[in-house]
């Protein structure tokens, strides 16, 4: 019997459901900001409403969803012993957690699957129709995911296909079952208010007020998804600033399509003001510059607005028309300036491929945010051809060649082909002057993290045998950093980490000597070609390069050959202020390691204001293998230049391995 068959035919206990929403990958092991859990969240508010004690919903929780690696995942999943498993697709993590669904399947056989989020339209089926999967939810989740938890506790009706919103996988094709209409979202419990979500670390909460978007710009799918614009009751909006002044929160983010895209925006503002007097939340969300007057920049002031995105796509009329969206360009850029004037910080888009844009008018575009100094923060995105898009139905007419999986990118049009979207990229960087999604440095430093049950950090030396590597890749976390300090014994071990984790990023550390073609066996080893970030990094780096493992050397004698074809960071242990000098003199301008030799008589103080006074100036060109050094390096020569943390200092040092 098929796994959802089955579990209606079951008939004790509660029904065990588990909800699993994976981050959007990083290049290095770090603190995971913004997989906020909404979806699980409504999910399961809205499940354990309707279906009180024959369910349980739990929801995987953020330490391990945004840590461990794939074998790791599966192993904590299939733990729970799950009945059902749910997990939201989005496009950063849809093939990995179909992956995942299988290597669960594995272990659980008889665990049903369900999948839902934006992945699942009429137009992708591959998602729902992989091995692993029983199931898609289509659309807005919560009324068929109770439907669907009804039907697997034996209620409703007796064929699967009644319930509306499903996408049934068959033998041959994926079956649809009619559209779901809006839900009544006054009958929505709340993620936060119900306790389904907390508040996590970063003390950030995601609120919607309103669901769809009025406006239909054809390459999004905002408005697609919820079929129709649909409110929250008034009284959502003051709950939600209440839990945030009992939860100690700090920052809110408006998940609304776009904020002011519904009447009486003004009136809705004072509102916000009036919620958020006293409390002083940093508010943020996306909004249509065109309206934005004079009186409503004061009033978004007023309220606590610290950053707006607005889209801007691209200054070509004609391009725009093409993808129905209306913009006024002057009205456009006073918008923006008027926010900007008051201390918002407004993230203004670009989109490089829409149809009628070819390089040239790409070039004006891009020109025109400069002049109109509209690029306090600009964001450059490539064209993916979304699912469920009017665009994608389109996309032969406009002669697009795209990538069929994520991330969707458009690789062609009839006006642009990739060698001109990679100019205009480029172009844009810098006229910008900037380095868009820039990967972060090689986490040469202090000892990372471990948590219970994974690691991601270790260094390999001669003697480590494939057996060892098997037993160790179980646990790797979804981002590893390898020091390799044996060439034969380092290939194994990475062999095994990404066979056993094929969507994990590898960062590799190559001390020694090594060749430039030890270097390369060594990233083949580690290869993890269907990790998402070598399709998201496919315009900013050579073709068919592989992003998500990287070779770094760390050398103790000066290598130029390295230099030329992959990060070299010269490592030292030191014994002496005089060792600390002549390392930093010798390799004035590159990256340094220092390793602390049992005399040094300097305190971590001591070194890191000697160095800072120095070397100030490049903090990512200083690494340290001592934790504190590293800690206070950073807090010091980062905050002096108002930088984000490194990503090695926010977690607790542990050793590992
Ligand atoms: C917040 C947000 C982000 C956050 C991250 C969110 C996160 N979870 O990590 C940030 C700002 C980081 C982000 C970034 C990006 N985002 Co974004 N983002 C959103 C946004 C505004 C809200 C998501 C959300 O929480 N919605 C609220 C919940 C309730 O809706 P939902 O998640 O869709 O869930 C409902 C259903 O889908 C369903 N459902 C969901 N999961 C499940 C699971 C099961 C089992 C079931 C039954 C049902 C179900 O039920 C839910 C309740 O109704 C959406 C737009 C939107 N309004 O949805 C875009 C959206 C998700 N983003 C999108 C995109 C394209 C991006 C970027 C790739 C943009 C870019 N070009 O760079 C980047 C990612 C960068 C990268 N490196 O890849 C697309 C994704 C399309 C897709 N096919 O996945 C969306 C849909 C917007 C769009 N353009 O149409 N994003
Ligand atoms: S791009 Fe923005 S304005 Fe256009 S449909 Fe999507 S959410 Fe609405």
């Amino acid at each position: 019997m098929k796994p959802l068959a089955a579990l209606r035919a079951r008939s004790k206990g509660p029904l065990r459901v588990l909800l699993v929403q994976l981050p959007i990958p990083e290049l290095v092991f770090r603190r995971v900001r913004g997989n906020e859990l909404v979806a699980p969240g409504y999910l399961k508010a809205a499940a354990e409403k309707a279906l009180g004690g024959r369910v349980a919903v739990e929801i995987l929780e953020r330490e391990a969803v945004d840590r461990l690696g794939d074998a790791a995942l599966a192993r904590a999943i299939a733990a729970r012993a799950p009945d059902l498993v749910g997990f939201s697709l989005f496009l950063w993590n849809s093939a990995r957690s179909i992956a995942l669904a299988s290597s669960v399947k594995q272990l659980l056989p008889e665990a049903a699957v369900v999948v839902g989020g934006p992945e699942v339209t009429r137009d992708n089926p591959w998602c729902v129709s992989a091995e692993g999967v029983d199931v898609g939810v289509v659309g807005e989740g919560e009324q068929t995911f109770e439907e669907l938890l009804r039907w697997c506790t034996g209620e409703g009706p007796a064929e699967l296909d009644k319930i509306s919103g499903l996408a049934i996988p068959g033998a041959r094709e994926v079956h649809y079952t009619p559209a779901r209409p809006a839900i009544d979202l006054a009958r929505l419990p709340s993620p936060y208010l119900s306790g389904a979500v907390a508040v996590e670390f970063d003390r950030t909460i995601s609120v919607e007020t309103l669901r769809g978007c009025p406006f239909k710009c054809s390459f999004c799918y905002y408005y697609k998804q919820f079929s129709k614009v649909n409110a929250f009751p008034r009284e959502w909006l003051r709950e939600h600033f209440r839990y945030a002044r009992e939860h100690g929160v700090r920052e809110l983010f408006f998940l609304d399509p776009t904020l002011n895209a519904r009447p009486h925006f003004s009136e809705f503002l004072d509102e916000v003001v009036a919620a958020n007097q006293g409390l002083g939340l940093d508010l943020h969300a996306e909004l249509v510059a065109d309206m934005v007057d004079e009186k409503i920049a004061d009033k978004l002031e007023r309220a606590g607005f610290k950053g707006v995105e607005c889209g801007l796509q691209s200054a070509n009329m004609t391009a725009l028309k093409a993808v129905n969206r209306m913009c006024d360009l002057e009205r456009f850029a006073s918008g923006v300036t008027r926010m900007d004037r008051r201390g918002i910080v407004v993230k203004t888009d670009l989109i490089i491929g829409l149809p009628e844009d070819d390089a040239d008018s790409m070039r004006r575009s891009i020109d025109w945010v400069r002049t109109r100094k509209l690029d306090a923060d600009v964001q450059v995105f490539h064209l993916m051809v979304l699912p469920g898009t009017e665009l994608r139905e389109k996309a032969d007419t406009f002669g697009y060649e795209r990538l069929r999986r994520p991330p969707y990118y458009a690789t062609r049009s009839r006006w642009m082909d990739e060698p001109a979207m990679r100019r205009s990229i480029e172009h844009a960087g810098e006229v910008f002057e900037l380095d868009f999604d820039p990967p972060a440095r090689p986490l040469a430093g202090a000892a990372l993290a471990s948590g219970t049950g994974y690691w991601s950090r270790a260094t390999v030396e001669r003697g480590f045998t494939r057996e060892q590597a098997q037993e160790v890749a179980t646990s790797a976390a979804n981002a590893v950093t390898v020091t390799v300090r044996d060439l034969e014994a380092g290939r194994v071990f990475l062999e095994e980490v990404a066979r056993a984790n094929p969507f994990a990023t590898l960062d590799v550390l190559v001390a020694g000597a090594p060749s430039i073609d030890d270097l390369r066996e060594l990233k083949e080893a580690g290869a993890t070609p269907d990790a998402y970030l070598n399709g998201y990094h496919r315009f900013q780096v050579p073709r068919g390069s592989l992003v998500s493992t990287r070779v770094s050397a760390l050398a103790s004698e000066e290598r130029l050959d390295l230099e030329a074809v992959v990060p070299v960071i010269y490592e030292k242990t030191v014994g002496s202020w005089r060792d600390v000098g002549e390392h930093l003199e010798r390799h004035e301008g590159q990256a340094v390691l220092f390793h602390r030799g049992p005399g040094f008589p300097g305190t971590s103080e001591e070194l890191v204001s000697k160095l800072l006074a120095r070397d100030g100036d490049d903090p990512d060109a200083l690494y340290f293998s001592c934790a504190e050094d590293a800690r206070l390096w950073d807090e010091r020569a980062r905050q002096a230049r108002h930088e984000e943390a490194a990503p090695e200092a926010e977690l607790a040092p542990a050793s590992v391995l």
